[in-house]
């Protein structure tokens, strides 16, 4: 089971997978971050089709396609704004993540590449967040076949690290 989830350092607009998510707002008109990174390297037509989807709640996904990215599909995901712990924030997280992997199963994705959601500006804590992820993953690829692979792509070490001390 563990083989199936992998630690990735690096940019996920350059990851050739099925489909990469995207850490959004509930407007999903774009944003700054990963969001930002992702409409710039797929194109215009990106935001073309995010107008058309009359934004997102928070822990709901909606999927696109990719464009001039090499992922075919782009999953779109707001999570939570950290407020304290108080509000919702874990049960949203982990929402995210159900309803990410639900919808690349529909679209038979194989292989899905996750940022670390919620963990820059919404400033959910990283290791609650990575233990979180790492469960609903878990969960999710032990009732289904596909994906096959779940990439967790990190865009600095702290990431990395805070994965590696979630899965093992
Ligand atoms: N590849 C992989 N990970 C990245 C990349 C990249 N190219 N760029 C940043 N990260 P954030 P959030 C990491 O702030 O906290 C946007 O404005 C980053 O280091 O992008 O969910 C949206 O429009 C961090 O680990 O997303 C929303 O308004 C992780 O991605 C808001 O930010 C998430 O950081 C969402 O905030």
């Amino acid at each position: 089971m563990q083989t199936r989830i992998e630690i990735v350092q690096g940019d996920i607009t350059k990851i050739q997978a099925d489909a990469i998510v995207n850490a959004a707002n509930t407007s999903l008109l774009g944003g700054g971050g990963v969001d930002g990174a992702i409409h710039r390297a797929a194109g215009p037509e990106l935001l073309a089709e995010c107008r058309t989807l009359g934004g997102c709640p928070t822990g709901q996904a909606k999927i696109t396609g990719g464009y001039r990215l090499p992922a075919r599909y782009v999953i779109h995901t707001p999570g939570p704004i950290w407020h304290g712990g108080q509000s919702g924030e874990d049960d949203l997280l982990a929402d995210c993540y159900r309803n990410c992997l639900a919808l690349a199963a529909e679209h038979d994705c194989r292989t899905v590449a996750f940022p670390a959601i919620s963990t820059g500006v919404y400033h959910f804590p990283l290791d609650r967040a990575a233990a979180i992820a790492v469960r609903e993953i878990r969960a999710f690829l032990q009732t289904h076949a596909v994906p096959e692979r779940v990439l967790l792509v990190c865009f600095d070490a702290r990431t990395a690290q805070a994965y590696e001390n979630a899965l093992h």
